[in-house]
């Protein structure tokens, strides 16, 4: 990596992106299927995947403004754009709720990727935070490519999946609460589980929940 990379990199970590994962684009663009990402044609595009726990909200819930209609996906776009904005780098950037002009396919691009396994029950496990963390954006950048191996982690071979019960559970019965008993039931990352609060938030979007306490 080169150094403004590596700068930018430290500044989105310390604003709590805890997940900061390097990918070639044509790794993700030789999927069947998906609406591929925007090259720009050279031999070494790089992107880089974002995403976090709890962490994010933990370090900068306080600053929420409720006043806005996303607060929560608001301040996440506000506090990457300034970095990026005092950065040498200018890197396109495409949101999980972007679409171009479908979504990109942020699960298959993690899982084709290395940075976690895309479960039976349609939800990505990562090695350290389970099924508790959330993507974000992408940054597409021209030419900053150094060529790294993508390991491949997949805990559900040695499961016994009880993911599964709970999809089946949620599928018929159809309730928020149904589809976060899926994400408690993964034995992998019980312990970055999302505080009450932000589950709340996350499947209701409730402005109420927005909050540290709990
Ligand atoms: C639209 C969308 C939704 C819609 C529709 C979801 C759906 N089932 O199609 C709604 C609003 C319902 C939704 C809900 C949730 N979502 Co959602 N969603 C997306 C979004 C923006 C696009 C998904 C999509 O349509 N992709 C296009 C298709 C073609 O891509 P695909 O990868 O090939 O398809 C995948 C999904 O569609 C899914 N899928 C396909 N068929 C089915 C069927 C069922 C029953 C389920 C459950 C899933 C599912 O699995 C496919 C891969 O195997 C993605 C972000 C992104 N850009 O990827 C987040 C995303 C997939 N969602 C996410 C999450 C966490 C959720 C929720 C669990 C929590 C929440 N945010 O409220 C709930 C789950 C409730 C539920 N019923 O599934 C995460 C997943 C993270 C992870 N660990 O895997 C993502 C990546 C967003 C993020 N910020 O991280 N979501």
């Amino acid at each position: 990596m080169n150094t403004s990379i590596k700068t930018l990199v430290n500044r989105l970590s310390n604003i709590g992106l805890d997940i900061i994962w390097p990918f070639q684009i044509k790794q993700y663009n030789q999927l069947e299927s998906v609406t591929p990402l925007p090259t720009f044609k050279t031999d070494q595009e790089l992107g880089l995947l974002l995403g976090f726990s709890k962490k994010f909200w933990d370090q900068n819930i306080q600053l929420i403004d409720p006043g806005k209609e996303n607060p929560f996906d608001d301040l996440v776009t506000e506090k990457v754009k300034s970095i990026l904005k005092s950065s040498k780098l200018k890197p396109r950037v495409i949101h999980y709720f972007d679409k171009c002009p479908d979504y990109i396919s942020f699960q298959k691009l993690a899982d084709i990727t290395g940075l976690a396994h895309l479960g039976p029950s349609h939800l990505l496990v990562h090695e350290k935070y389970g099924m508790w963390f959330s993507l974000r954006m992408i940054l597409l950048f021209e030419d900053l490519y150094t060529p790294q191996e993508s390991p491949h982690f997949d805990p559900c071979l040695s499961c016994e999946r009880p993911c599964l019960i709970e999809f089946n559970n949620a599928l018929e019965e159809g309730s928020w609460k149904s589809w976060v008993n899926v994400r408690k039931s993964c034995p992998v990352g019980k312990r970055w589980m999302y505080s009450d609060n932000q589950i709340n938030y996350h499947y209701t979007k409730d402005k109420k929940y927005l909050s540290s306490n709990n």
